[in-house]
């Protein structure tokens, strides 16, 4: 169609008079900015649901804006688990305070069925693990999902255990993977300093 096209932006442009002014001021544009789409990368675009262990409903997107670590888990682990939650608070202390108290730290349970929002609470009763914490319930499909987009691999033996990858991830402000520790134990200034630069964007 071929139109006089001066006439027509002429036509467009008397249709759309609100839009230029909203993009002259920034500050009117923070909300907006807070609402935009999560990156590519972003874990944050998982819209599973998780149950955090006072019971609330959680989405990861929650988390935008803070560095996180993040590990699968599941609380009557009798040996990993407990070393991963150990790790992660050595990752913890050992950042700059200024870090320390922006970084958000989570754990997300593989056992559906047994590591409920009262078993997770217990958990961070007994492991002292502070308001910085987030313990998450799911269920078996968004396990499987948050398991895929990590690369955690996990199987439950049966005896109702799980073996499992033994990986800690950090996550940037975007929710993108910005490191990820494997195994025990070693690893963990790498870790740190990958919250840490991480933390700056
Ligand atoms: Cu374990």
């Amino acid at each position: 169609m071929k139109l006089s096209s001066p006439l027509l932006l002429l036509f467009t442009a008397a249709l759309t008079p609100a839009a230029e002014p909203a993009k002259k001021d920034d500050a009117c544009c923070q909300p907006l900015l807070a609402a935009a789409p999560f990156t590519k990368n972003s874990l944050y675009q998982l819209d599973a649901e998780f149950t955090d262990d006072s019971g609330q409903a959680f989405t990861l997107g929650t988390l935008r804006g803070r560095p996180v670590v993040l590990a699968m888990f599941f609380s009557t682990c009798g040996y990993a688990c407990p070393l991963l939650v150990g790790d992660m608070k050595r990752i913890r202390a050992s950042l700059p305070p200024p870090v320390r108290e922006r970084a958000a730290f989570v754990l997300v349970s593989f056992d559906s069925a047994r590591d409920t929002p009262a078993a997770l609470a217990q958990f961070r009763a007994e492991r002292s693990l502070d308001a910085q914490w987030t313990l998450l319930h799911a269920s078996a499909d968004s396990v499987r999902e948050l398991a895929a987009l990590l690369g955690v691999k996990y199987k439950q033996e049966a005896d109702g255990a799980f073996s499992h990858s033994n990986l800690i991830t950090i996550l940037n402000p975007a929710g993108e993977i910005a490191h990820q520790r494997t195994g025990l134990k070693d690893g963990l200034a790498e870790a740190a300093a990958a919250l840490a630069k991480t933390a700056q964007q």
